[in-house]
């Protein structure tokens, strides 16, 4: 059987890491049979980071990785898209993988207040200097990549900007590219789930829960590829 290595959750998600959640989602729309299992010692992973689906022997790094080895297995994560649809979805899926993304991590890891809430959940057990490791190399990320070069007040504007362009994106339909779900909502939904709650900011998280229709989004692709979730408040 597949197994999914995953960081853990907590607070109504499947996990803390958001391309956890989304190769959970891809794995449930797959048809295949996996199960989940937490995995601590990450670093020893291909890219050090999880999520990393085990197959026998073999480890498939990464969500898009995850999603190339379904679909050569013949999982179709866009079923009934126009070309120019997919291709729509695949920008769509690096803006939220990697730009939405980094607002969650800023959030968490380097606006104190959601620093602090980090510090007494999710790595409530972690040695604080194996945490302020942590912190300083995810820092670091998020110098180079230049969001906490901004101040907090453009951050949520940008924050702002991009929500509710996904929410105009997603208008009256009730999955990003129509009536079914699809790969974009797999990457969408965890993002805004992690925005929306905490451990984060909580001028973050109020920023994201300005926008109903993008939580009310969230919960019917959770409805829609159910996953167990760890209701351990965060
Ligand atoms: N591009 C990767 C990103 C995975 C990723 O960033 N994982 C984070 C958690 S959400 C991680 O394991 N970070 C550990 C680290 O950087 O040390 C994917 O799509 O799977």
């Amino acid at each position: 059987m597949l197994t999914l290595l995953t960081h853990p959750g907590g607070n109504g998600m499947f996990s803390y890491g958001m391309f956890c959640s989304k190769a959970a989602y891809l794995l449930q729309m797959s048809g295949e049979t996996w199960q989940r299992e937490d995995f601590f010692n990450f670093a020893s992973m291909p890219h050090g980071k999880l999520p990393v689906l085990r197959d026998g022997d073999a480890l498939i790094a990464d969500s898009e990785g995850i999603r190339r080895f379904l679909e050569d297995r013949g999982a179709d994560f866009d079923p009934g898209l126009s070309t120019e649809q997919k291709a729509d979805s695949r920008l769509l899926i690096r803006w939220l993988d990697e730009a939405l993304w980094a607002h969650v991590v800023t959030a968490r890891w380097y606006e104190e207040a959601g620093w602090q809430h980090l510090c007494t959940s999710v790595l409530a057990m972690a040695p604080k200097p194996i945490a302020d490791q942590i912190r300083a190399r995810m820092l670091q990320g998020l110098d180079f990549i230049g969001i906490t070069r901004f101040s907090k007040a453009e951050r949520l504007v940008r924050l702002n900007q991009d929500l509710a362009a996904l929410q105009t994106r997603l208008g009256d339909h009730p999955f990003l590219f129509g009536a079914e779900v699809t790969a974009a909502d797999c990457s969408a939904a965890p993002m805004i789930e992690a925005l929306s709650r905490a451990p984060a900011d909580p001028e973050v998280v109020a920023a994201a829960r300005a926008y109903p229709a993008l939580l009310a989004y969230a919960e019917r692709v959770a409805a829609a590829l159910p996953l167990e979730r760890p209701a351990v408040a965060a």
